[in-house]
């Protein structure tokens, strides 16, 4: 790396999280939000230069073991969130389901992931507790005016002027159609949301086009891609689109790779050609563990070993 790029890389640094993801939304380029679930799987995402984290609740729920149906509580979701934030610079956005109750949940749920670090929140317009949004076809929402009042909460309770609060719509998902999902998300805009997350699960980006045509760039769009990947990412430019998130790519990869190795060793009983399996020494490099040396040099003035 030269001189001049470390330079720019600590001033881009010196910048609150919260502001580089502010600033990253409203510029025109595609911001990436890339899924993490843990500290490592933070690190490892924006080791690899992902701009900003998406916090799934898919993931995360996932990585612990229980369904995304709100079966693990917000405070469990936030401490994942709080090593997430330790482990990296990069801006997170937490998934916040449907702000786990009312707006007071909602705005304490916020507060609080503000203050373990998170650079943003995500509220959706279903009722609690919510499903993953491709299970099954039973995807209540809520009223309008109560999901603006749980923005308006939560962007009342931020105290840092730059963190943001998005609004997201399952009114595509729960069958509502374009003009019930363009409603919505005005009033979400108008109830203070930063930014709308307008979500289908559709096989084509159709859906998610008409609606960004219509929309025409009242605030930042923000689209989780998973069912119509075969888009490309110039296509989602082209329409106006502002952040992708890929939501959910890490917990999947994981789960492959981590049954793929119990197989082999299992059946195979050796852990001979198993040469996709990260080396301690790229582990404990990640981990940033000469840190450690160096710290202890400093502090105690000696030799290290
Ligand atoms: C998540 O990652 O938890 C999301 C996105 O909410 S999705 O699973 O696509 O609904
Ligand atoms: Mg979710």
């Amino acid at each position: 790396m030269s001189g001049s790029s470390d330079v720019t890389t600590a001033a881009a640094l010196a910048t609150r999280a919260t502001t580089r993801l502010r600033d990253s939304l409203m510029q025109p380029e595609l911001t990436f939000l890339m899924e993490a679930h843990d500290g490592l799987s933070a690190r490892i995402a924006a080791g690899e230069g992902f701009q900003a984290l998406w916090a799934s609740g898919l993931s995360i729920s996932t990585a612990l073991g229980v369904r995304d149906s709100n079966e693990a509580s917000w405070t469990q979701m936030l401490d994942v969130v709080e090593y997430m934030a330790e482990a990296t610079d990069a801006p997170i956005v937490v998934d916040g389901d449907s702000g786990h109750g009312n707006f007071n949940s909602a705005r304490r749920f916020s507060r609080k992931a503000e203050r373990v670090g998170a650079a943003g929140v995500c509220f959706e317009d279903k009722l609690f507790p919510k499903m993953n949004s491709f299970v099954g076809s039973d995807h209540d929402l809520v009223p309008a005016e109560d999901f603006c009042a749980k923005i308006a909460a939560a962007k009342d309770a931020q105290t840092d002027p730059d963190f943001l609060v998005i609004a997201r719509t399952e009114a595509l998902i729960a069958g509502l159609g374009q003009d019930e999902a363009l409603e919505r998300a005005e009033a979400y805009r108008k109830a203070g949301a930063d930014a709308v997350f307008i979500h289908s699960r559709k096989k084509t980006f159709d859906e998610i086009g008409a609606f960004a045509r219509e929309w025409a760039g009242r605030a930042p769009l923000v689209i989780a891609p998973t069912t119509y990947a075969a888009t490309t990412t110039d296509e989602f430019q082209q329409a106006g689109i502002s952040a992708v998130i890929w939501a959910n790519h890490s917990m999947r990869a994981a789960f492959h790779a981590i049954r793929d190795t119990c197989r082999q060793i299992l059946h195979g009983r050796s852990v001979n050609g198993l040469d996709r399996l990260a080396t301690l020494p790229e582990v404990f490099g990640l981990l940033d563990y000469d840190e450690l040396d160096r710290s202890e040099r400093q502090y105690y003035g000696q030799p290290a070993n």
